[in-house]
């Protein structure tokens, strides 16, 4: 593939940066948390979205690395985060399916965290039900290793997949990103059932995909416990992330 040498030199050449979209918790009118998105600064592409090159990053085993990568770094931005927005700020990471079946990926991640200072319960892995698409067993033990040394997870894009709802049973999760598509939809009997399900289930939702004032609104009354979305902040950079105080009313 044509990016694959430029990709496999973007780290060593320092063109991976992390941005940041923030987890909105109505109930306490704070924010609680931050989802990481990689970007790519290529010298003769300009800026690269993650659709453009995670999936040639999937296919070389590249993404080893800059997942490795993109947890330190997160790690480091964590440390300013916690000072802006309180201690229990976690920051999600999202893993795929190839990073997690790396046979270093518990020991390794573990080690990112000790070097860089920061609790497990400081982080949440998000990770997608194509993650399940091999080995079921595998999966889940790895899982619950990283969920016993304190990581929270995620199920990412939660409803857009074919076996969503027995995987809630057969994975330990803690949280389901409820896909943007939803609430583009305006689905909000299918919002109230996914809601009263995950309460059943002891799962807390995030509400991706918050674009308007009205699904700000909608989400807030319905009780679901974090929103994300353009409404709240665009990705950005670290250290242009606003306030909590702008989305107050
Ligand atoms: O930031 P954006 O909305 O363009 O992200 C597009 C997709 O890329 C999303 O599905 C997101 O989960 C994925 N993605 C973004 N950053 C990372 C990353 O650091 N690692 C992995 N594995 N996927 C990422
Ligand atoms: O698959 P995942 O949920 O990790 O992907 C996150 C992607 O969703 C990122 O690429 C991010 O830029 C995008 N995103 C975040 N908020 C919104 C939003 O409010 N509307 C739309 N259309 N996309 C969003
Ligand atoms: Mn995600
Ligand atoms: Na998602």
């Amino acid at each position: 593939f044509i990016h694959e040498l430029a990709l496999s030199k973007a780290i060593e050449k320092d063109e991976l940066r992390l941005h940041y979209q923030l987890i909105y918790h109505p109930a306490s009118g704070k924010a609680v948390g931050a989802e990481a998105l990689l970007r790519w600064f290529w010298t003769h592409g300009g800026i690269m979205q993650p659709n453009d090159f995670i999936p040639v990053a999937e296919e070389t085993g590249l993404i080893v690395p800059i997942g490795y990568w993109v947890i330190r770094q997160a790690c480091k931005d964590w440390h300013q985060l916690k000072t802006r927005y309180g201690p229990l700020f976690k920051i999600s990471v999202n893993i795929s399916r190839i990073q997690l079946h790396d046979d270093r990926f518990v020991a390794e991640v573990l080690q990112i965290l000790k070097e860089e200072d920061v609790h497990p319960s400081a982080m949440e892995l998000e990770i997608t039900e194509s993650t399940t698409l091999h080995s079921l067993q595998e999966v889940q033990l790895i899982l619950r290793k990283l969920r016993e040394a304190g990581f929270t997870i995620a199920l990412d894009d939660f409803g857009t997949g074919y076996s969503s709802l027995s995987m809630l049973t057969l994975l330990p999760l803690d949280k389901l990103k409820m896909d943007r598509n939803f609430i583009r939809d305006g689905n909000v009997p299918l919002i109230a059932a996914i809601l009263a399900m995950a309460q059943a289930l002891h799962l807390q939702v995030v509400a991706e995909g918050i674009e308007t004032k009205e699904h700000f609104h909608l989400l807030a009354e319905m009780q679901c416990w974090g929103i994300q979305g353009y409404y709240i902040n665009k990705p950005v950079p670290l250290m242009e992330l606003p306030s909590s105080i702008e989305w107050a009313d």
